[in-house]
């Protein structure tokens, strides 16, 4: 470690301190507290769906449910779109107000807020009301209510303002700070939502142009195939959407919390640039589609390798980070370190122990995408222990882990109950673990997702009745992780004594900072990756929409309502 040459740190513009204006503070909570509040709603629902493969169906017990598939919508939209949508606004608007040190335009954040609002009470009315039982994939031809579509595309136009209000933030700050990198803070955060930018336009053209008119008969049909295509195009990405906020407070944060230091400010630069870069691999939800050639899976097959890679880099960045803080503290040994960490911060542990479970999260999304092994695992509940292993832990273990620091930021409140909030952690993890092992082994063994398995009327395969009985064991004790969170904050913000002293935020510093010339720059231009992201989209995508476009709009509507 001595021969590391200690560079400037370059994490936020301003170490000294920065004052979140009233505005930006108000809009920035209001997105946090909304999403856990979706988040809410949503395990509720995954509770029921996790029951369901322990044999037990009460799918209709919920308020306002009728049927599997209306609670499976809901539990997916409010839980993978509308707590992650708010959760990004949110976190991510902080984060780059404070790598900028200087605040977001407020009107924006709330403008994004309302629209946010919105496309929730739009799309989750027909959810509720039984008319939107479509998933959150909806693959036409199953078609829902028009005010479904039409919420969704709101709730994206809502992320694309937040993006507008970081983009104009780095613009002025440029103006002022001529020459000079951008702060890593911000520029993690502002690639998060580029990222995001390129890769929504496939399934926001989907909604508002073939669904949307679709729904309110303005078409004649719909076209399954390039509904998917332009699905699956953002489907793939979504998942780094919702990703690297988690990725943020890892780089940016974690290193701090432990005492530790991040090692290179451009490594942590590059992994962003990849996720930018390697938009196109969403065909490898298509393995299985008829009607698509095999040159686009085969394309698809090395990007995805190929896109593991920048979380390669963040394993091994991140895992040193918590070496050097583990060793700062006292650990000696390969792996003593590790506990000395200080798991009785719950900011910490609950973030560690998301790292861990995304290790098995993302193997089995290595799995999945080796092509002859997704064979076995696609349509399987293979994929959703896979999913809940990295949107379920990686990320959502991670937002309370954020929350148990953020909350008070934002609030200047102590948090309250803190014993509870330690064990919190804990408990999810092992509601995981024991959800993931029995969704994992069931989906090896042919176990369906999807499917309402209490009432299915044929009998379950050997092994299924062990795999769903773990299911619904670990997923019981996720929910109940899950309400100890919601107790916490709720008690905190109700209850929570004003805070004597107000902290900044905790960003880390690096042994290897941003170097102010050389081959190193060129990270900071940020239209040149853009443009090489959509070369490469062109080249993935471009024959396939060359050769199927017009769209083929002759399928006509299912609609279970
Ligand atoms: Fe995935 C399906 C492939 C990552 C979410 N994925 C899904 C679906 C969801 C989802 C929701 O190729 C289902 C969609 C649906 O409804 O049909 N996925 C991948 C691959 C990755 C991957 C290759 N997925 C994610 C992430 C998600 C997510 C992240 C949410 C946040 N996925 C697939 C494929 C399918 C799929 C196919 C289609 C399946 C089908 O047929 O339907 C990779 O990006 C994963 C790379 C990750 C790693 C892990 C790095 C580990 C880190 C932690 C380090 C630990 C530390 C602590 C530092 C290589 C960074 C350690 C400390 C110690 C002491 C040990």
């Amino acid at each position: 470690m001595s021969t590391i040459v200690q560079a400037q740190t370059q994490v936020v513009t301003d170490p000294k301190g920065f004052q979140l204006s009233p505005g930006n503070r108000r809009w920035i909570l209001l997105s946090i507290l909304f999403g856990f509040a979706a988040l809410a709603f949503g395990v509720f629902q995954g509770f029921v769906q996790g029951l369901n493969y322990a044999g037990i169906s009460l799918f209709t017990m919920l308020p306002g449910m009728k049927t599997y598939y209306e609670g499976l919508t809901a539990h997916g939209v409010l839980n993978a779109f509308i707590f992650t949508f708010a959760e990004a606004n949110g976190w991510l608007s902080m984060m780059t107000a404070r790598g900028l040190g200087r605040n977001l335009n407020s009107k924006l954040l709330a403008l994004s807020f309302i629209f946010l609002l919105l496309g929730t009470i739009f799309a989750g009315i027909p959810i509720f009301a039984g008319k939107a039982s479509v998933l959150y994939t909806f693959y036409p031809p199953l078609r829902a209510h028009w005010a479904f579509y039409f919420g969704i595309a709101l709730a994206v136009v809502s992320t694309w303002i937040i993006s507008a209000a970081q983009l104009l933030a780095l613009s002025a700050w440029r103006k002022e700070h001529k020459g000079e990198r951008i702060p890593l803070m911000a520029y993690v955060s502002i690639m998060t939502y580029i990222m995001w930018d390129i890769s929504s336009l496939g399934a926001a053209s989907e909604d508002l142009f073939l669904l949307l008119p679709w729904s309110l008969n303005l078409l004649p049909g719909s076209d399954p195939l390039l509904s998917r295509v332009l699905f699956w195009y953002t489907g793939h990405q979504i998942v780094y959407y919702w990703l690297l906020p988690a990725y943020v407070s890892w780089y940016i944060c974690i290193p701090r919390l432990v005492g530790g230091k991040l090692f290179s400010d451009s490594l942590a630069r590059i992994a962003f640039i990849m996720f930018v870069v390697l938009v196109p691999v969403g065909f490898h939800h298509q393995y299985t589609d008829p009607g698509i050639g095999n040159y686009y899976k085969i394309a698809v097959l090395f990007l995805t390798f190929a896109i593991a890679f920048p979380s390669l880099l963040t394993a091994f960045s991140i895992m040193y980070a918590l070496e050097i803080g583990g060793r700062a503290n006292g650990g000696k040994g390969i792996l003593g370190w590790f506990w000395k960490l200080p798991w009785s911060n719950p900011a910490v542990s609950a973030q560690v122990l998301a790292m861990i479970a995304f290790l098995p999260g993302g193997i089995t999304g290595i799995m999945n995408a080796s092509y002859n092994m997704n064979l076995l695992t696609h349509n399987t509940t293979f994929v959703p222990g896979h999913f809940h292993l990295t949107l379920g832990s990686a990320v959502t273990l991670s937002y309370f882990g954020i929350a148990y620091w953020l909350i008070p930021y934002l609030t200047g409140k102590e948090l309250v109950l803190k014993g509870l909030a330690r064990w919190q952690p804990w408990i999810y993890f092992l509601g995981i673990l024991i959800f993931a092992r029995g969704e994992i082994s069931g989906g090896i063994l042919g176990m369906p997702r999807r499917t309402a398995i209490a009432i299915i009327n044929y009998e379950p395969l050997p092994g299924w009745k062990l795999a769903g009985a773990l299911t619904g064991i670990g997923g019981t004790i996720m929910f109940i992780a899950c309400v100890l969170f919601f107790l916490v904050i709720f008690f905190t913000l109700i209850l929570g004594k004003p805070k004597e002293t107000q902290e900044d935020i905790p960003f880390c510093e690096t042994y290897l900072g941003a170097a102010p010339s050389g081959w190193q720059l060129i990270l900071d231009k940020l239209s040149y990756w853009v443009l090489l992201s959509f070369i490469l989209i062109g080249l993935v995508y471009g024959p396939f929409l060359l050769t199927h476009l017009p769209p083929k709009l002759t399928s006509p509507p299912f609609q279970g309502f």
